[in-house]
This record gives structure tokens, C-alpha cells and sequence, in this order.
């Protein structure tokens, strides 16, 4: 009785998938296909999901209600939005109507109405009251603080506190992270772009191979999965003789202090012990390895190669300029990330001059006009993790992302195949054996998955 208009078996994890076009026998002449998908897998880790997909705003809508969600410490409401957010990111089309997603999984009561909403009057009433509320621009302003969680972000809402502004004036007591968090707050919210990253790729490879010779690093996170910004880089350090990582961490960070390249940093050591752990250990345990998270000072012009803005600067004659949102009221604060700033309480502008023909070259002055002098660097967040060679597949699956692939990866894991999976190990709870991989493919092969590229993780 159908129609069926589009039709594949490799979209989804090698289920077919079969879009039917029931509209075009009722009436031909109406313009838009009523589309059904008749099967999609609902582990989201079963599915490719592009970075470029076909319902942005949609998916908009339903991540800033996890984002809500996820601020007001409500786990399980902001995972059931993310599913849903993650479920549209795979299709190969735009919903046009609900009707479309009859059937489909991962579409809790809640996220359809909101889909609902906005097929039919382009907004969603509840995104927009989220959006304009005092509470959410508050904790997301102060949990864009290096340092700071939902929690204290709450506590300090509570007290009247909305603004890194505001909490640099209350005089409380900020531990280190903090501190440099608010400090380079602008920076930090700045997004980091692709070339950027390479750039400090750059330095972190000379750092571990004048440490280590031989150690192997690789560029993880959002990067790896395509992304051309991210809110950090993330790099992961291994090599090739078991041991000879152990105890890398403050050698390259000794390294990269003694240039000049850290403006903060903290260091954990590897507490990870297989033999202690045990498979019945929590699944999640991203923070085991050697980790170090720091602040790093990036040069916009190292070693004279120029680092291109990934921004899209207004286009116009003349120098450009793009201004952050935040302006910083501390003089003490200030003066020490601009050295040219005035030490007045007056909130100074920064901004972003871009000088060339097309954003080749960047540098950081104050809007202030009384303020000359170019600063030619900016601040970034660079994690850097060092895994022992026989966990680095797990760990490049762990932490290549995205968060909601590895949550649906370790779901999946645990609820269809009675395996443990971290960015550790696998562990196989029916053959009580831990499963070894050399690579990510041999991970989805013991997972039972069809291969899902880094490109199509985006979930
Ligand atoms: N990760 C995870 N669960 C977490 C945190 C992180 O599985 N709770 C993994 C997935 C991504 C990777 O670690 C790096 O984390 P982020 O840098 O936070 O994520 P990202 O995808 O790189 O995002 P961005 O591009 O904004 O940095
Ligand atoms: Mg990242």
C-alpha cells in the first residue's frame, strides 16, 4: 500500500531503513513528503550520527532544556532529552511533521511535545521561558567558571550571586581552579578552533618527545569526531613499551612550565589497578589515567606561524573586531591577564582585532583606546591524558566522545552484552574474562557493533 521513497542498509548499523511515503497515494499533488521511518536502532552507539545533520533546530531546542536540566542536577531528564536531541542528529531527513516520528525510539512524552511545539509554531514556549529565566543565564554564566560545577554555581545563585562579576565583588574564597578560571573567563568561553588546536598539538609533541622519545600522541575529544571548535583540546599520551609512560605526566608539564606555556595546571596521578579494581567497579571511571588539566598560554604567532581565527568576524573595510560577552571589573585580575589594562573598576571591553586580509592573524588589545599595545596571546583549556599502551584503544574510544555515544556505548555494554566498558577495560561478566583490543574496530566487534567512525559519534 506504500510507497517507499528512500531505502538503505548501511545508514543504520546495518539495519535497513525504510522511509515510506504515504502521502503521495492520498493526495500526489500536495507538496511534502509524509516520511516514516520504519526502523532505527535506539542505542545511539548502534547508529551514525554526522556532525551536520538535518534538524538543528530541533535539536537546538531539546538541548538547551538537557542543558536546563543537567544545571539543576535532574541526570535523568537531561540524558532523556540528549537520547531524543541524538535520535533527530541520525535521520537522514528533516522532520517536517510529527506524524513522521511515530514509532521511532527514544522519544519520550516530554521531548514530542516540545518537537511538537516547534514543527507547528517555530518556538517551543518552554524553551523560551528557559532561555530568558534569571536562574539559567546565572548558572550557566557561573559554571562557565574554570572550576565550578552546578552545585556551587547553585549555592552562589542562591546568595544573590549571577556574574563571575558578581562573585569576583562577594570576596569569597575560590580554590586555585577557580581562580584562574575567573581570570581568563572571557578566553575560556571564547571557542578554541581546529587551527588552534594544532597549533598547541604542536608544542605538547615537542614537550613528550623531548621527555619521551618514541611516545605516541593523538588529538581526542570533539576534534577527532571533526568538529572544527570545542570548548577544550584534548590530547591522549601513550608509547609503545608498556611502563615506559609511567611517571610522563610531570615531565612534560615541567617541560611545557619551564617555556612558559602553562598558565595553570593540576596533575593526578594514574590510580587505575586492574587487578584491585575489579570488573564490578562502576563503568564510568574517566579520570584514572595520569591527567593533567591545564590552562595553556597559546602564542597567536609561535615560532612565526600565524593561527587563523576559526570565528566568522563581521565583514566590513578595516580592522574587525568581535567583542566577548563578559567584561572583567577586577583591576588586580585584569591587570594581570592584559598587562596594558587601567586600573579602574570600570568594566573594560576586550577585543578581538583581527589584523590582515582574512582573520589570518590575531591578536588580543583593549577596546579602550587609552590602552595601546597588542597582546599576542590567548588562553586556552588543554587536557592531556597519558594511557599504558595495552589500554589506549579504550582509552581513544573513552574519550573521543561523544558523551552521550559513550553513555549509550556503556549501556549497551552492560544491558545487551553483560560487559563492563570503560576507558580502561572491557570486562565480560558471563565468561568472567576481561576482553583485550589493540583497536577501537576489535572494541565494537567484542560490543557486537558494527564500526562506528569518529566522524559519526556526534550523538
Ligand atoms: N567524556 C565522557 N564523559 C564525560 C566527560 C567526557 O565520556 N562526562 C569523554 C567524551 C568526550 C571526551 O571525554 C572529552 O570531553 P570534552 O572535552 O568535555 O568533550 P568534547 O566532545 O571534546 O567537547 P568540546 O568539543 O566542547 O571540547
Ligand atoms: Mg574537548
Amino acid at each position: 500500500l506504500l510507497d517507499i521513497v528512500w531505502y538503505t542498509e548501511s545508514m543504520h548499523a546495518g539495519i535497513p531503513v525504510i522511509i515510506l511515503d504515504r502521502h503521495r497515494l492520498q493526495e500526489r499533488e500536495k507538496p511534502g513528503l509524509e516520511l516514516t521511518v520504519v526502523s532505527v536502532p535506539s542505542y545511539a552507539c548502534q547508529r551514525h550520527t554526522p556532525l551536520l545533520h538535518h534538524n538543528t533546530i530541533l535539536t537546538d531546542a531539546l538541548s538547551i532544556l538537557a542543558e536546563n536540566a543537567e544545571l539543576s542536577e535532574n541526570e535523568g531528564r537531561g540524558v532523556a532529552f540528549r537520547r531524543a536531541a541524538a535520535l533527530l542528529k541520525s535521520l537522514p531527513q528533516e522532520v517536517r511533521g510529527a506524524e513522521q516520528l511515530r514509532g521511532l525510539p527514544c522519544l519520550g512524552e516530554h521531548s514530542l511535545r516540545v518537537i511538537k511545539e516547534v514543527l507547528e509554531d517555530g518556538v517551543s514556549h518552554e524553551v523560551e521561558t528557559t532561555t530568558h529565566s534569571e536562574q539559567f543565564k546565572a548558572m550557566k554564566a557561573l559554571t562557565g567558571i574554570f572550576g565550578v560545577g552546578a552545585k556551587t554555581a547553585d549555592r552562589w545563585f542562591r546568595e544573590g550571586i549571577h556574574t563571575p562579576s558578581n562573585l569576583q565583588r562577594s570576596g569569597h574564597t575560590l580554590n586555585r581552579a577557580q581562580r584562574a578560571g575567573l581570570k581568563y573567563y572571557d578566553e575560556l568561553n571564547l571557542p578554541v578552533t581546529k587551527p588552534e588546536a594544532v597549533a598547541i598539538g604542536q608544542i605538547v609533541e615537542r614537550a613528550v618527545h623531548a621527555v619521551l622519545p618514541g611516545a605516541e600522541m593523538t588529538l581526542i575529544g570533539g576534534f577527532r569526531r571533526g568538529k572544527q571548535t570545542g570548548h577544550d583540546v584534548d590530547f591522549l599520551i601513550t608509547h609503545p613499551d608498556e611502563g615506559r609512560e609511567e611517571g610522563l605526566m610531570p615531565k612534560v608539564v615541567s617541560w611545557l612550565e619551564a617555556q612558559g606555556f602553562l598558565l595553570y595546571q593540576k596533575t593526578t596521578g594514574n590510580s587505575y589497578l586492574e587487578s584491585k579494581e575489579g570488573p564490578a567497579r562502576p563503568a564510568s571511571n574517566m579520570d584514572r589515567f595520569e591527567r593533567c588539566f591545564s590552562i595553556f598560554r597559546l602564542s597567536t604567532d609561535n615560532e612565526g606561524r600565524e593561527i587563523q581565527t576559526g570565528r566568522e568576524i563581521q565583514t566590513g573595510e578595516g580592522p574587525q573586531t568581535y567583542s566577548p560577552t563578559l567584561t572583567n571589573t577586577d583591576p588586580h585580575t585584569h591587570s594581570d591577564t592584559h598587562p596594558h589594562s587601567k586600573t579602574d573598576s570600570h568594566p573594560l571591553p576586550q577585543t578581538l582585532v583581527v589584523v590582515g586580509d582574512h582573520a589570518q592573524k590575531v591578536s588580543w588589545v583593549l577596546g579602550n583606546s587609552q590602552c595601546s599595545g597588542p597582546r599576542s596571546w590567548r588562553a586556552v583549556r588543554v587536557d592531556l591524558v597519558v594511557s599504558p599502551y595495552s589500554q589506549f584503544a579504550f582509552a581513544l574510544l573513552g574519550w573521543t566522545g561523544s558523551k552521550l555515544f559513550e553513555r549509550e556505548l556503556r549501556r549497551w555494554a552492560i544491558h545487551e552484552k553483560a560487559m563492563t566498558l570503560s576507558s580502561h577495560a572491557l570486562y565480560d561478566r558471563k565468561r568472567m574474562q576481561y576482553l583485550r583490543a589493540s583497536s577501537e574496530e576489535e572494541i565494537f566487534a567484542h560490543l557486537g557493533l558494527e564500526y562506528i567512525p569518529p566522524c559519526d559519534r556526534n550523538a
